[in-house]
């Protein structure tokens, strides 16, 4: 199991909580996915061999957010 915290600047409110939780934890692969708003940062629990890290920010990036390499 890999943990990896992905920062997403323009999270700031439950709707972005809901949106990103939303469509990373139905990945197959993902364990848990939990959006910390205070911080703008993504914490996943993931196995690498079933979803990439590239998964990940696509999907997030498909809610419509901007993830900096
Ligand atoms: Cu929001």
């Amino acid at each position: 199991m890999t943990t990896e915290t992905i920062s997403v600047p323009e999270i700031h409110c439950d709707h972005c909580k809901t949106s990103i939780e939303g469509a990373l934890n139905p990945l197959e692969g993902v364990a848990q996915a939990t959006v910390d708003i205070p911080s703008r940062h993504v914490t996943v629990m993931y196995e690498s061999d079933l979803v990439s890290h590239e998964q990940l920010v696509r999907a997030i990036e498909d809610q419509g957010y901007d993830v900096p390499a």
